[in-house]
């Protein structure tokens, strides 16, 4: 096991992280830029190095910053949290070229995974369900491209291989649009990400977003660690994720995951990662592949008991895998509401002074954050200041454990979405269970016009 983690990250998740180095007995790094000095995870690290200025460019997306930091403090391994640096293929090579782990699939997981099209081949080879669609990058030839929507049936849409997250994509509804609509994302595609192949699937009108949770070593052991639900979302910020996923049958899940878990053996997957799929009439349709550890991941501790970052870090360090799937059990039902610096309702970012902060507690009640009373939410990063997850033995449960902590809340000095959240818990379809990846935007704009 190593003895020293460089955490590559800000934020509650570079707490996290540290929690739980402390309980593997690791030392650890804080790495950070200006406007952080004074953040709890720097405070609290055994030791810490400023690597630049507060613009994520020049601090936390600084390489050469951050692996000169492992090298001053004698950190054997990188941690990269989520978001900046953790899904860069060629961040981990850099890693791993200067001797240190990375905490995390091997660069050329990283890449295959990267590319939406040769991630979507390797999944359906290993028999995971996915979207109908073109295999591989599109013909040139102009009637081959309307057969092949034709025969995959409007409508469909044009996605960039390089794109997934927020951008890169387009519906084409009829066949007149399809060859300008083409030709319109491979224009966005190329000047965003330098790339511009294109795969076409067909298009699901009401999905909602179901991903798998896994672990793998790279010695042949995965398991599947359940589902989340994070369906309740907004231009792609997810605000509300739960797990079980309402309505997924013990027999569904089983034959999903385990289909997750042929795959993470084939490819000799490290460490955890997330199968995102979009679920509409019973059946899952896989879409891409998340090689870090997500945002969400505190849900399916809450209902599985594992933890999730202590196993990544374990994996990594080239141990096996201690758990089997006979010993994962899904227990209770576990809630995640996300706490922006944010206005509730126009959603613009509200950064500033934190002048009052209480946090909710009692039972099955856990709050990831590494905010405080009078800290400062700085300008520069996302809006992001508390996880605030509860944990029930059933649904309604952790609804009413959610409603009872979203009330104990204080976060006075700035503006949080604190009252969305409290408006969704008492909304009728979400309280139902179930609602599609459109929910929440159709519910905002009716509000909004009535
Ligand atoms: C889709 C889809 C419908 N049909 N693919 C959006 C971002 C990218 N990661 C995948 N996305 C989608 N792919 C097919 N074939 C709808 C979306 C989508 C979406 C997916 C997950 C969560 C939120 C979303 C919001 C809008 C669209």
């Amino acid at each position: 096991m190593f003895s020293k983690i460089l955490i590559a990250n800000r934020g509650e998740i570079a707490l996290r992280v540290q929690r739980a180095c402390r309980e593997l007995g690791i030392k650890t790094v804080a790495v950070h830029s200006e406007a952080d000095a004074d953040a709890k995870y720097v405070m609290l690290a055994d030791e810490s190095v400023c690597i630049g200025p507060a613009q994520s460019q020049g601090s936390y997306l600084n390489i050469p910053a951050i692996i000169s930091a492992a090298e001053v403090t004698g950190a054997e391994a990188i941690h990269p949290g989520y978001g900046f640096l953790s899904e860069n293929a060629d961040f981990a090579e850099r890693v791993e070229n200067s001797g240190f782990v990375f905490i995390g699939p091997r660069p050329d997981t990283i890449r295959l995974m990267g590319d939406k099209i040769s991630a979507k081949a390797a999944m359906k080879a290993a028999g995971v369900p996915v979207v109908p669609g073109s295999e591989g990058q599109l013909p040139d030839d102009p009637k081959a491209l309307k057969t092949l929507a034709e025969s995959i049936g409007y409508p469909v849409l044009i996605k960039a291989a390089a794109g997934g997250g927020v951008r890169g994509m387009r519906v084409v509804e009829r066949e007149e649009d399809l060859l300008g609509f083409l030709n319109l994302t491979r224009t966005e595609a190329r000047s965003a990400f330098g790339n511009d192949t294109v795969y076409m699937e067909k298009y699901l009108g009401q999905p909602r977003h179901i991903e798998i949770q896994v672990l793998s070593d790279e010695h042949g052991n995965a398991v599947y660690l359940g589902e989340r639900d994070c369906s309740m979302q907004r231009r792609h910020q997810k605000i509300i994720e739960e797990a079980p996923a309402p309505g997924i049958t013990e027999k569904m899940r089983a034959k999903v995951g385990g289909s997750c878990v042929e795959a993470c053996k084939r490819i000799k997957y490290r460490g955890a990662g997330t199968f995102e799929f979009l679920y509409e009439n019973g059946a899952f349709y896989f879409i891409e592949m998340n090689t870090r550890v997500q945002v969400e991941h505190p849900v399916t501790e809450l209902i599985t008991g594992i933890d999730i970052v202590q196993e990544q870090i374990r994996v990594s360090s080239g141990e096996h895998l201690s758990i089997r799937q006979k010993d994962v059990a899904l227990r209770g039902h576990a809630l995640e509401c996300r706490i922006n610096a944010e206005d509730p309702f126009t959603f613009v970012p509200s950064p500033g002074r934190i002048t009052q902060y209480h946090v909710p507690g009692g039972p099955g009640v856990r709050v990831d954050s590494h905010v405080y009373q009078n800290y400062f939410v700085p300008p520069y990063y996302d809006s992001l200041i508390a996880k605030l997850l509860t944990h029930g033995a059933t649904r309604e449960q952790a609804l009413a454990r959610m409603r009872i902590a979203l009330s104990e809340m204080v976060v006075e000095g700035i503006k949080t979405n604190i009252p969305l959240h409290q408006q969704l818990l008492l909304d009728k379809a979400f309280m139902a269970g179930g609602t599609s990846i459109h929910y929440l935007e159709e519910k905002l704009a009716s509000e909004k016009a009535s």
